[in-house]
């Protein structure tokens, strides 16, 4: 009974090893470069770091997931597929798994789900998204943004009112719930 809950789950960070990916593939071609490890990423844009520690180094990281087989390589993040098939198995509950397309894309599109560049125009009642900051052109959303925590977002403090999955260990059940009625 009650209404339906709409899940939204985002891919690269949160179920998909976007920034393990990278690192393997950039340090592979270009073994030579400075690089940063998971562990002194900052900010959720890679290129942007990358190219504040070398100016051409943003687009040596840029070409590493504008490379084909990129995204379908990527490994599964720890409990991802198994929590998104329990939730896909719940009653009253429909899950999608909502995520951005790369810039200049030729591969991406065809290797990945379900795309928009702006996730502010999908209606849900819970995103899951390791991207801190979620905007586009509707100022208030339907969902509830849980930030998934990655190696570029956990030293952020955010505010007190956003809550966080700290990875697929922690108790998404709980923050499903809370948003049935
Ligand atoms: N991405 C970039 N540049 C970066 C880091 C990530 O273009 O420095 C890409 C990867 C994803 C998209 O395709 O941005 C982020 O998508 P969401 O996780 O916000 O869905």
């Amino acid at each position: 009974s009650g209404k339906r809950l709409r899940v939204l789950v985002d891919m690269d960070g949160v179920l998909a090893d976007f920034e393990g990916g990278f690192l393997k593939k950039y340090r592979a071609r270009y073994p030579d470069e400075p690089y940063i490890t998971l562990e002194d990423r900052r900010g959720f844009w890679v290129s942007t770091q990358y190219g504040r520690l070398r100016s051409d180094l943003c687009e040596k990281a840029i070409s590493i997931w504008e490379s084909k087989d990129f995204f379908i390589e990527l490994q599964p993040l720890p409990g991802g597929v198994e929590a998104v098939k329990e939730m896909a198995k719940m009653d009253n509950t429909d899950v999608f798994i909502c995520t951005s397309p790369i810039k200049h894309y030729k591969h991406c599109p065809y290797e990945k789900v379900i795309l928009t560049r702006d996730k502010t125009l999908i209606s849900g009642d819970i995103l899951i998204d390791d991207k801190p900051d979620i905007l586009g052109v509707e100022a208030e959303p339907t969902w509830e943004h849980i930030l998934f925590t990655a190696c570029h977002n956990k030293h952020l403090s955010v505010s007190p009112a956003q809550r966080r999955l700290l990875s697929w260990s922690d108790d998404w059940r709980a923050m499903l719930d809370s948003k049935r009625q």
